[in-house]
């Protein structure tokens, strides 16, 4: 049963992985942002509820819908903020834009615009968390439309072979890009396919934070124990369109506005009301901490110098 101290740090993730977001979709709309952005609002849930199982030392990558897995995983808002402006003060001075983002000193090693792209490098620090013996755990978070790629099917086959320390985290919100689940894929719950590879398959209601950390928490022990991966499927919802400014055209009539009643900040609240772990007060203070860190971030961004053209292949190995 998870704290009143972690629920509330849990409501302070979600809100701000929310907050952070609309922020985004903002400045985005003004021009501010170079490149394209994917947000991940209504899927909170799985970010913040898997992250709060993990600690600084331990690793996550994730995807082109990364802001939320980073944020959550703790980067500093600053240098994120900056990177996403393409700027030199940028966690990876501004080379990166959303889609890439990585920080080595919050242990987010990478977003990554190449779907499928993070599970087989997921395994490299999985290794050699094993190779050196410690107890730190990779979470290599990706979506439905991803697990149609090999890449899952050779990581979680050498994962499992390997009983590599690392926890598969699939967020399903039903729909890659413009293109259905059930238009790609014969069998309705993902986390049936871990059987094939010969680890644990779970699903998880993923927008019911309580439920995501439970059994996160499950997973990440397990691997921390040294007893090998799993496979979290966790069902959410993706309010917005595939990228920042797609009208969804291709959802029928109705579907979006359903995928917003389920709102998991929302759940969140009640039931920390119902449980007196939390008040309106406290819901109020968080989003007023969570704004003026977020117009700190902005401010950082904003007076950082453009990225240089000529850096661009600094720290390029391959
Ligand atoms: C290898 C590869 N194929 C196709 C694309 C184009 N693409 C970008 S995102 C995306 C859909 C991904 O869907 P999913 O994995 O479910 O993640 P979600 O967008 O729902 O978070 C596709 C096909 C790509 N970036 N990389």
């Amino acid at each position: 049963m998870a704290s009143k101290a972690l629920l509330q740090e849990i409501y302070y993730s979600m809100l701000k992985v929310r907050r952070v977001e609309e922020r985004l979709l903002d400045v985005f709309a003004e021009g501010a942002i170079p490149g394209f952005i994917h947000v991940s609002i209504g899927q909170e849930a799985v970010a913040s509820g898997v992250c709060a199982c993990l600690t600084p030392r331990d690793t996550i990558f994730t995807t082109h819908r990364g802001h939320g897995h980073t944020v959550a995983k703790g980067i500093d808002l600053k240098p994120f903020m900056a990177e996403i402006y393409g700027r030199a003060d940028g966690s990876c001075g501004g080379r990166s834009g959303s889609m890439h983002v990585a920080s080595k000193e919050a242990g987010v090693a990478g977003a990554n615009g190449i779907v499928g792209a993070g599970m087989p490098i997921s395994l490299g620090t999985a290794f050699a968390s094993m190779f050196r013996g410690d107890d730190d755990v990779t979470v290599c978070f990706f979506g439905d439309g991803a697990t149609n790629e090999g890449t899952f099917h050779e990581s979680l086959n050498l994962a499992a072979l390997w009983n590599l320390p690392v926890v598969f985290v699939c967020e399903n919100n039903g729909w890659a890009q413009f293109t259905a689940q059930s238009t790609y894929m014969k069998i309705k719950q993902i986390s049936d396919r871990a059987a094939s590879y010969g680890m644990p398959g779970i699903t998880v209601d993923g927008t019911d934070v309580l439920a995501v950390h439970k059994e996160a928490d499950r997973a990440v022990k397990r691997a921390r124990a040294g007893k090998g991966p799993t496979l979290l499927e966790c069902n959410t919802q993706r309010w917005f369109g595939h990228y920042a400014g797609d009208p969804q055209k291709y959802r029928a009539e109705g579907e979006v506005e359903k995928a917003r009643e389920i709102d998991p900040i929302a759940r969140l609240e009640t039931h920390l009301l119902a449980k007196k772990q939390a008040n309106q007060a406290f819901f109020d203070a968080t989003d007023e901490r969570i704004r003026a860190e977020i117009d700190a971030a902005i401010a950082f961004a904003e007076g950082s110098p453009k990225a240089d053209p000529s850096d661009i292949l600094m720290d390029v190995y391959a």
